[in-house]
């Protein structure tokens, strides 16, 4: 299931997802949420993309807040490098899916060896998007992460219709692409252009 778009959106952000969803552009959606909105907002979010998600056959993740997760019933949990250690959040959420952003080849091997369900992998190019990125880590990075990894990849960062092509091809299962469908006039017409052909 981690295949094709992987959508990330913020609180505010529900009908974007809804939009994209419906379209059947996306079978998996990320909540993250970077500014505080307070956490019963948080969670009204969460149980309603938890809605969305489940009327439209796609998987729901919650980004860094197990506790979030859990009273939502996600799907899974997403961790950064700073988050839970995978070990202490699979404590806390037993068999729920967990992802694991990393930015290095050791990095990514570690998430596998550590019971990692998929791993983010990025920035790929150039993001503006998060704050402090990790260093780019390029194709060709991303290509040997591709072929070691025991678990499916979601490549980030800097991806939009022009090099995402070159994304699929190092290997990526899935791919995100935050600005290149939030900032677009029709985001499920942009989403649906990651889709992996
Ligand atoms: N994580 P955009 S890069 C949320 O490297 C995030 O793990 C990254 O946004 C990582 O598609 C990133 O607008 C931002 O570049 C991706």
């Amino acid at each position: 299931m981690i295949n094709g778009y992987y959508s990330i959106v913020n609180a505010d952000q529900i009908s974007i997802a809804e939009s994209i969803l419906v379209a059947g552009a996306t079978k998996i959606v990320q909540l993250r949420q970077k500014t505080s909105v307070g956490d019963a907002k948080l969670l009204s979010s969460a149980v309603r993309l938890r809605a969305l998600c489940r009327e439209n056959n796609a998987l729901f993740i919650v980004n860094d807040r197990a506790d979030i997760a859990m009273l939502a019933n996600a799907d899974g949990l997403h961790l950064g490098q700073k988050d839970l250690a995978i070990e202490d959040a699979r404590r806390l959420v037993g068999d729920m899916m967990i992802g694991v952003s990393t930015h290095s080849f050791l990095q990514a091997t570690e998430a596998c060896a550590r019971g990692a369900n998929y791993i983010g992998f990025g920035p790929v190019f150039p993001t503006s998007t998060k704050e402090n990125p990790d260093p780019v880590v390029g194709i060709s990075q991303l290509t040997q992460v591709c072929m070691a990894s025991s678990v499916p990849v979601v490549a980030i960062g800097g991806i939009d219709e022009n090099n995402v092509t070159a994304v699929y091809a190092a290997g990526a299962n899935a791919v995100c692409a935050i600005s290149a469908v939030s900032k677009s006039a029709d985001p499920a017409l942009q989403a649906a252009k990651f889709a992996k052909s």
